[in-house]
């Protein structure tokens, strides 16, 4: 049986926009946040407020209740951090934070604790299966487009689907059980109007998209550009097929289906998103770290465990791992 009760570890556009459609919708949600400076308290409870732009425009102003997810060194708050189990929780952080989110809120996983990881890139599922054997971990893939202009405000500026699954974890779970759950989750998220469904087969589903982020989101970062600028071009597309092609061999070796073509696939990906700022651009020019490790990088270990060469894949992980920050 679900609780009505979901905490959000990532206050970023995704994890925010989940939690205001949970509000509407009435289901219940605690932002996990780093910060408490954009909250404010009422009666011993502390809140955020999200200024929201829905799809069609219309604004609504969402007091979302927040828990810090650590202890503030900086302000020396007094804040005492929660003790409260934590039966239900997303993953909504960058691939590349999630082991240090975990870690900061661990003691408070309750022992058989529902986490649905939902981000881009792939491993972090693997990894909490292995290190928090009793907990349940379900994946969640999304194409929601939104954006954070500032900390308190939030732009829904595409819709999208989100699917959730069970990723199998070496036989340790039951797969039936565990997709019946997922199968609850599914429904009831439904109560919100975001489009939500479950997948019987979510490992499909992620490597696809997997796909399509290793062979846009790194060559939006190389030329600076949007994603649809790829297409203009020629050296870009040249790249991109290659990518597509190393991409094809590790997943044919996986045993997963990809799109017969995976590279026409993408160019149609990358035109019907014309205008977006891919995610990895957008860390880039905000300074951040990319997620470029859990995208084209574990295409390129996932290469070696298989003997399959990756150059493409390995020869662009480097260079954003390494790339400038514009000025
Ligand atoms: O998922 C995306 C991302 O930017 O991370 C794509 C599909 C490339 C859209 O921008």
């Amino acid at each position: 049986m679900l609780e009505d009760h979901w905490y959000i570890l990532g206050a970023g556009a995704i994890g925010s926009l989940f939690a205001c459609q949970f509000e509407r919708a009435n289901i219940h949600s605690t932002l996990l946040i780093r910060s408490a400076s954009s909250a404010h308290s009422l009666a011993e409870k502390t809140f955020k407020s999200i200024a929201v732009t829905f799809l069609d425009e219309s604004k609504h102003n969402f007091s979302i209740q927040t828990q810090p997810s650590v202890q503030s060194s900086i302000t020396g708050s007094k804040e005492s951090l929660s003790t409260l189990p934590i039966q239900q929780l997303i993953l909504a952080t960058k691939a590349h934070q999630s082991q240090i989110a975990i870690d900061n809120i661990r003691s408070r996983l309750a022992e058989k604790a529902i986490i649905v990881v939902m981000q881009n890139g792939m491993g972090v599922a693997e990894q909490l299966q292995a290190q928090l054997p009793q907990c349940r971990i379900f994946v969640a893939t999304t194409t929601e487009g939104a954006h954070r202009p500032t900390t308190n405000s939030l732009i829904h500026a595409g819709a999208g689907e989100t699917w959730i699954g069970y990723l199998p974890s070496n036989g340790q779970k039951d797969y039936h059980t565990e997709s019946i759950t997922a199968q609850s989750i599914a429904k009831q998220w439904q109560k919100t109007v975001l489009s939500i469904h479950y997948d019987h087969n979510i490992i499909q589903r992620l490597w696809t998209k997997l796909a399509i982020n290793c062979a846009i989101n790194p060559l939006t970062v190389k030329y600076q550009c949007n994603n649809g600028a790829l297409l203009k071009k020629p050296e870009a597309l040249q790249l991109m097929e290659k990518v597509c092609q190393e991409l094809q061999q590790v997943m044919t070796a996986r045993g997963i289906h990809s799109p017969s073509n995976l590279f026409t696939t993408v160019k149609q990906v990358a035109k019907n998103t014309h205008s977006n700022i891919s995610s990895m651009l957008q860390d880039n020019r905000n300074h951040q770290p990319t997620e470029i490790h859990f995208i084209n990088g574990y295409i390129v270990n996932e290469g070696k465990t298989l003997g399959i060469p990756t150059p493409a894949n390995q020869a662009l992980a480097l260079e954003i791992t390494h790339v400038d920050i514009p000025k």
